[in-house]
C-alpha cells in the first residue's frame, strides 16, 4: 500500500486484525465486492458531505500481508479511540474458543447494552463470516466451535465496535493465545506485537484439568504452559513491584460441570447485574481463588500474583453439557443450544479495570 508516513495529514493507526501499526493518509481506501478482489479508491475530504456514506463500505488494505495474502478491516475502526485488545490465554480444549464464540454472541445480542455500553454494526465481513460459522451453530444448535488446529502461537478471532452510553467509540478486538508453544514467541512477530499491545488478558481455566483437592492426582495437571508462557513473554510491560500493570481476569469455564457444587451453584444460579457491582466482583474473586486454592490449583493461580489488577469467575458458555462426539468429525455438540452464563463478567471487569488504572493512572 503506497502510504507516505512523511507526508502531511497522515494519521498513525493500528490494523485490528494483525496489530502492524502504520501511518494512513486518510484518502486512500478499498471497496471490497462479495466477490473478486477489492478495488482501490480515494475517500473524500473528511468535511465533504459524501465523507460519510462513502466511508461506510470503505475498508483499508494492512500493509503487513500475512504470508503473502493481503488483509483488510473496515475504515470505521480507525474513526474513533485506539482499539482495546484483549488476549485469550489457556490450553488446547481449555474452552477458549467456546467462550469467545459466548461472549461475541452476547455482544451482538446486545446484552450489554443494560451497562452502558451498545455495539454499532461494522460492514466487517470477517465478523459476519465468524457469527455465521461459529457464533450462531453455537447459539441456535449448540454445535461446538469447529477445533481447529492452528499453528499460529495468536491469532485474530474477532473485532467489535462499542459506543458507551457518554458517547465514546472503540473497537474492541479479541485475540486467542494457545497453543503450549508460546515459548518460541521470540521468532514469531505476530505473538510479540500482541505481547506489546495487548491491554488485557482473560486466562481461562478448565476445571475438568484440575483436581478435588483429595490428593488423588486424576486428571489433574501441574499448570497452564500457556500462563507462564504469556506471563514470562510480557515481562517488558510495565512493571510495579514484580507485577504487571495490566489487568487480567481468571475465567474458571465449563462451570455448568460444578453447577451443583458450592460456591459455583451460587454464583451461576445469580441473574446478571445491570451495572459493574464491585463488591460483587471482589466476592466473587475471592470464592473463585479459594475454590481453586482449596483444590491445590495453585499454579493456574499466578495470575494473581503476576498481574496488579486481577479479578476471578465463574462463568459457562454453553451452559449446558458436552455430548460425546459419535465419532463422525465435527458433530460435536452440547445438550441443547448455548444459553451463557456471566461470560460477560470477566469482560466488564477487565473494561472496567483498563478504564480506571490504565487510562487515568498513567500519569503517576
Ligand atoms: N460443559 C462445558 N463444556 C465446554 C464448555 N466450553 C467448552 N467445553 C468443552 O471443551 C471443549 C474444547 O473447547 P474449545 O472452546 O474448543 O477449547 P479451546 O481449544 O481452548 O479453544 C469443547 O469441545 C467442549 O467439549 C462449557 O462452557 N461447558
Ligand atoms: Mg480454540
Ligand atoms: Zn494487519
Amino acid at each position: 500500500m503506497a502510504v507516505n508516513s512523511t507526508s502531511p495529514g497522515t494519521k498513525k493507526i493500528t490494523c485490528v486484525i494483525c496489530l502492524e501499526e502504520f501511518e494512513w493518509n486518510e484518502r486512500d481506501a478499498y471497496r471490497r465486492e462479495s466477490s473478486g478482489p477489492a478495488v482501490r479508491i480515494t475517500l473524500p475530504p473528511r468535511n465533504s458531505a459524501k465523507w460519510g456514506a462513502e466511508v461506510q463500505s470503505a475498508v483499508l488494505r494492512c500493509p503487513n500481508e500475512v504470508n503473502r495474502v493481503p488483509h483488510y478491516f473496515p475504515v470505521d475502526f480507525v474513526l474513533y479511540e485506539r482499539p482495546v485488545v484483549i488476549g485469550f490465554v489457556g490450553t488446547t480444549m481449555a474452552g477458549k474458543t467456546c467462550l469467545l464464540a459466548a461472549m461475541s454472541g452476547e455482544i451482538d445480542r446486545q446484552r450489554l447494552t443494560p451497562r452502558g455500553l451498545r455495539t454499532v454494526p461494522v460492514n466487517l465481513t470477517e465478523h459476519y463470516r465468524y457469527r455465521t460459522e461459529v457464533v450462531d451453530p453455537f447459539f441456535d444448535e449448540g454445535l461446538a466451535p469447529p477445533h481447529t488446529n492452528r499453528r499460529e502461537l495468536v491469532s485474530y478471532t474477532d473485532a467489535v465496535l462499542i459506543t458507551t452510553d457518554d458517547g465514546r467509540t472503540f473497537p474492541l478486538v479479541f485475540f486467542d493465545a494457545a497453543g503450549e508453544q508460546l515459548r518460541g514467541l521470540q521468532q514469531d512477530s505476530m505473538a510479540l506485537r500482541f505481547l506489546q499491545r495487548v491491554d488485557g488478558l482473560i486466562f481461562v481455566v478448565d476445571p475438568d484439568l484440575i483436581g478435588d483437592g483429595s490428593g488423588r492426582a486424576g486428571t489433574s495437571i501441574l499448570d497452564d504452559p500457556t500462563f507462564g508462557a504469556t506471563i514470562a513473554g510480557l515481562r517488558f510491560r510495565p512493571m510495579r513491584g514484580g507485577r504487571l500493570q495490566l489487568p487480567a481476569a481468571i475465567a474458571i469455564t465449563k462451570s455448568d460441570t460444578l453447577r451443583f457444587t458450592a460456591p459455583v451453584d451460587r454464583w451461576l444460579s445469580r441473574p446478571t447485574p445491570a451495572n459493574a457491582d464491585r463488591e460483587a466482583i471482589r466476592q466473587e474473586s475471592q470464592d473463585a481463588y479459594a475454590f481453586l486454592h482449596q483444590r491445590r490449583a495453585t499454579a493456574w493461580l499466578a495470575p494473581v500474583d503476576r498481574f496488579q489488577w486481577c479479578t476471578l469467575h465463574f462463568v459457562s458458555a454453553s451452559g449446558a453439557s458436552y455430548l460425546k462426539s459419535d465419532g463422525t468429525p465435527g458433530a460435536g455438540r452440547f445438550v441443547r443450544p448455548a444459553r451463557p452464563r456471566r461470560v460477560l463478567e470477566p469482560l466488564m471487569a477487565l473494561l472496567a479495570m483498563i478504564e480506571e488504572h490504565t487510562t487515568h493512572a498513567q500519569g503517576d
